[in-house]
């Protein structure tokens, strides 16, 4: 694993702890995303720091802390997710900002935890192809496929931008939802990027929030490097200029941490994880740089 992430200038800003969770137990497809975190290190290095069109650096506003590789555990998501329990029972979710890179989509269970534990009107945001939504999958209700079912349970709040692959049994849950629980941007419904913020900012209020960011919400043909990917997904401008839109006069939401999942890179290419790592790059930028 490399030890810079982003090329490191002075160490000022707001400090960003990175979490590599190199896991893909439970993923019911294509495999890889053990090398997701390792191939975000490194393309994190090889992009400019500079947003030319916000017109602000990522090396003014933040500094990256990685911190220790959670090994996955030869069991199931279960000792995974103790073992990622225990390293942030280090970090104060009151203050502490963690930036988790995935591993599969079951991974950022316990961020979910940690942040809802310090503030209790957590809302998420939820970028994915897949509602995962599932009550349980391959008998597990730890799988990627349900980690957003996870979240309903503990009763936070969700917002989902993406989605365009689900069963009925979730569409039916979604359906009984109430508005203020649950609201879905579809793929095939998407508005322009400025409507879309606005509406996520309704949703979120001044709440704190935290993003799960599943690589395949994204248009295969911008991330084609992610386990199971769905055509008719997000394209890269309208994503770029969402976390623009987002954040545009200071009065977009409190961000608390996010995680970056999914992302199994395709050797002889580096056009998934740039992607990816540029993503990660503009909502840190526009969050620290514009709210
Ligand atoms: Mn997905």
């Amino acid at each position: 694993m490399h030890h810079e992430f982003f090329d490191l200038g002075p160490r000022q800003g707001r400090n960003i702890h990175v979490l590599p969770v190199p896991y893909e137990g439970t993923v019911s497809y294509g495999t890889g995303t053990r090398l997701g975190p390792e191939a975000l290190f490194r393309a994190s290095v090889q992009i400019e720091s500079y947003d030319a069109e916000l017109d602000l650096d990522l090396t003014d506003l933040a500094h990256f802390t990685p911190l220790p590789v959670v090994h996955p555990p030869a069991t199931g998501p279960e000792g995974l997710h103790q073992a990622m329990r225990e390293q942030l029972a280090e970090l104060d979710a009151t203050k502490d900002f963690v930036l988790t890179l995935g591993g599969e989509h079951s991974v950022p269970l316990p961020l979910f935890e940690f942040y809802h534990a310090a503030h209790p009107d957590l809302v998420l945001l939820h970028i994915d192809a897949h509602a995962d939504l599932r009550a349980s999958y391959e008998d597990s209700p730890y799988s990627h496929a349900c980690i957003m079912a996870r979240a309903r349970q503990m009763g936070i709040p969700l917002a989902q931008i993406g989605i365009r692959s689900l069963c009925r049994e979730q569409r039916d849950y979604m359906r009984a939802q109430s508005p203020a629980e649950l609201t879905t941007l579809f793929a095939w419904d998407l508005p322009a990027p400025g409507e879309a913020a606005e509406r996520i900012r309704a949703f979120v209020g001044n709440r704190p929030m935290y993003i799960s960011f599943d690589v395949d919400g994204m248009d295969p043909s911008v991330i084609p490097g992610t386990g199971t990917p769905e055509p008719g997904g997000i394209p890269y401008a309208w994503m770029n200029r969402f976390w623009k839109e987002l954040w545009l006069d200071g009065l977009g939401p409190k961000l608390v941490g996010m995680d970056m999942c999914e992302l199994a890179p395709i050797h002889g290419s580096q056009a998934s994880e740039t992607a990816a790592v540029k993503l990660i790059q503009r909502i840190l930028t526009a969050w620290l740089g514009l709210a």
